[in-house]
């Protein structure tokens, strides 16, 4: 974690979590089509678009999707569907026209929500048993902190038994793309579409990046790629080596973050959508501690940091936990409810160190401390979102229940390398 504290006792030989996050970017491949395809069998390996406005007497729509096959037609996403069907005739035409042979048509159905939303949940159930952090970005695009679950050495290992598992559950492919950043793996899931999986590790991002168009950095549309061209910056390389200084004045704010993305920095992290459900801290030893000296001081600075944010942020806790991760990567994770919301830096401590005493003689490569079932002061409300005070009511600490740490919890353990050989 960025700013969290490093454990005390074991000084030079604390991990740097920032450099260490693995973070999985999943988006489905041409996921209407794919979701079609899922109810009618026929449409496998054939040329299926989606989209609105193609029936009889329609004349205005556009294409949600197109199947890979379809593609190759030169259909494309956002199309007028009367361009579409220029360059991919209705399958269901063929006999009306004689010039028309069967591998130049497609088959075109229309768009249907209910049906994506209930297969983008399976998907997503399957990605948060795999997470410890999801944030769900769009129907068929989520971000998966994974830190804890695997290694960078190992990882090509997970990010294949996520795919897998979503095509023997679902039955749809997935590419994945796996960096140390959200934006860096963003662009590696797309880089090798469909059915990818690209693996940037650390050392690799500046060099992954470099020979990018600049319109695949994030935050750069048609009309900055132009401009950026026209000071000649063509590649995500050219505008990492260039000076920052221009690329400020021109664009402003986001001048900087296209320098920093470009140069492979981005320190967002993983975060689940909408107001947080609990705060937690974690920091990692260099080795496999086993002493319960260092791991009891760990546990009290991470204690101290998780109740001074929560405070910082005006909330309330009525579950205190503590995570221990053993080796090779097994996440155990212990909670404890109090009766009310406290805001109690010295309880949290106290609570966390009766959780570890379990974990004394263990060796424990992390450790993290959290408070959850979070309730806000009215005060904040307002700003953090939008709603006015009093639509809280005194609940929100009821629907608080933190996902995450439940199914950890309810997994505890169960996460191992076996599970993905
Ligand atoms: N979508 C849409 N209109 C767009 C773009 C997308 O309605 N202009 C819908 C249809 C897509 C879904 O959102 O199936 C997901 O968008 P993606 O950009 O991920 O596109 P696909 O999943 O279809 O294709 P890819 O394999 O490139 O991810
Ligand atoms: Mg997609």
């Amino acid at each position: 974690m960025a700013d969290g504290p490093q454990l005390p006792g074991v000084a030079g030989d604390v991990d740097e979590d920032e450099e260490n996050r693995i973070v999985l970017h999943v988006d489905a491949d041409c996921f209407y089509a794919a979701c079609e395809r899922l109810r009618d069998p026929d449409l496998r390996g054939e040329p299926v678009v989606v989209g609105m406005g193609y029936e009889p007497g329609e004349t205005v729509g556009a294409v949600a999707t197109a199947s890979y096959e379809a593609r190759e037609f030169g259909v494309e996403s956002a199309q007028a569907i009367s361009t579409a069907l220029e360059r991919l005739p209705r399958r269901a035409d063929l006999q009306d026209d004689p010039e028309l042979t069967r591998a130049e048509t497609g088959h075109y159905r229309p768009v249907d929500m209910d049906h994506y939303e209930s297969v983008a949940a399976e998907v997503k159930a399957i990605l948060h048993d795999c997470a410890d952090v999801v944030r769900e970005v769009s129907v068929d695009e989520a971000y998966l902190d994974v830190t804890d679950r695997t290694a960078w050495e190992v990882v090509d290992g997970f990010a294949r038994h996520v795919k897998d598992r979503v095509r023997r559950e679902v039955g749809i492919t997935v590419s994945i793309g796996v960096a140390p950043t959200m934006s860096a793996a963003k662009i590696a899931s797309d880089f090798d579409k469909p059915d990818g999986l690209t693996v940037v590790r650390p050392d690799e991002v500046r060099e992954f990046l470099s020979p990018l168009e600049v319109d695949l950095l994030y935050g750069v549309g048609p009309v900055t790629a132009r401009e950026l061209r026209e000071l000649g910056l063509e590649t995500a390389g050219d505008v990492a080596a260039a000076d920052p200084g221009p690329l400020v004045e021109r664009f402003g704010e986001r001048g900087r973050e296209i320098y920093d993305r470009a140069r492979g920095e981005d320190d967002r992290e993983v975060e689940p959508r909408g107001r947080p459900k609990s705060f937690s801290r974690e920091s990692a030893f260099g080795s496999p501690v086993e002493e319960p000296g260092p791991k009891r001081e760990g546990i009290e600075t991470l204690a101290a940091a998780v109740a001074d944010r929560a405070r910082r942020e005006g909330a309330m806790y009525r579950t205190v936990g503590v995570k221990a991760v053993t080796p090779p990567y097994d996440v155990h994770t212990r909670e404890r409810s109090l009766p009310g919301p406290v805001d109690d830096p010295d309880l949290v401590s106290e609570i966390a160190l009766e959780l570890l005493t379990e974990f004394d003689d263990r060796r424990v490569r992390k450790l993290g401390v959290r408070v959850s079932n979070l309730e806000f002061a009215a005060t904040d409300q307002a700003s953090l979102d939008g709603w006015s005070a009093g639509d809280r009511g005194s609940s929100a600490g009821a629907d608080g229940t933190d996902a995450s740490l439940a199914s950890e919890t309810a997994a505890d353990g169960q996460t191992s390398l076996e599970d993905f050989s």
